[in-house]
């Protein structure tokens, strides 16, 4: 059993998507960020970076933060979503740290900017949106060539980058300038994990349609 703190956000939902993924059993925790219950300091214990997701697997009593560490540590405790032989494993690695080092932290700027602070900052919400741009693209061309990001299978690294992907209306950006994103996109929304994972916690949000 497994003990994941979240809320509905996109790093929330990557594991909650791994956990229905793995069909793992699991007991959710909802850390309300709006509420800065993030700060409350038996969280801390566990999350000492006071960010969401974080887990407890109380298998072995191991605690994570860091949403690519725990969908390395789900991964690799289920053999499932990381491919073993070195190509793809590395590959996998590879479009993980996309995510935890592009897509998360810029798209994460561009929702700050042009979504919830738009006309305060041009620079910044060009900037942002520029590079959120740049990574569409960037994975406009890769999933031209492959079915999902790391290889041909669907892993860890496209359940990273899914929800970041979902929040396209949020970053003002036409998933049909990207067809190869928008096809990726619709064939991982069609998976019923990713029905499953997308409402952890409960929430009233739809999965937005391009
Ligand atoms: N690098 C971290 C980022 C986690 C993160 O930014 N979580 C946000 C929600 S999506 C959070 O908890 N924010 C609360 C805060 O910063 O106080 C990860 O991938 O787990």
């Amino acid at each position: 059993m497994i003990d994941l703190y979240t809320w509905f956000t996109p790093n929330g939902r990557k594991v909650s998507l791994m956990l229905e993924e793995c069909g793992l059993d699991y007991t959710t925790h909802a850390v309300n960020i709006a509420k800065d219950e993030q700060f409350a300091p038996e969280f801390l214990k566990i999350s000492p970076n006071n960010k969401i997701p974080a887990i407890v697997d109380n298998d072995n009593g191991k605690s994570l933060m860091e949403s690519g560490a725990i969908m390395m540590y789900l991964a690799d405790k289920t053999r499932k979503f990381w491919p073993s032989d070195p190509e793809n494993k590395w590959s996998t690695v590879e479009w993980l740290m996309f995510q935890m080092g592009g897509v998360g932290p810029m798209f994460g700027q561009c929702h700050h900017f042009t979504k919830y602070n738009s006309g305060k900052a041009p620079y910044a919400e060009d900037r942002y949106l520029n590079e959120t741009k740049r990574l569409y693209g960037v994975m406009n061309e890769r999933l031209g060539k492959n079915g999902f990001l790391a290889c041909d299978e669907y892993t860890i690294a496209d359940m990273a980058v899914w929800p970041w992907v979902a929040r396209f209306d949020w970053q003002t950006v036409d998933l049909n300038d990207f067809p190869n994103v928008r096809r990726w996109y619709l064939e991982i929304l069609d998976r019923p994990a990713t029905r499953r994972g997308w409402n952890v916690p409960e929430n009233e949000q739809e999965i937005p349609m391009p």
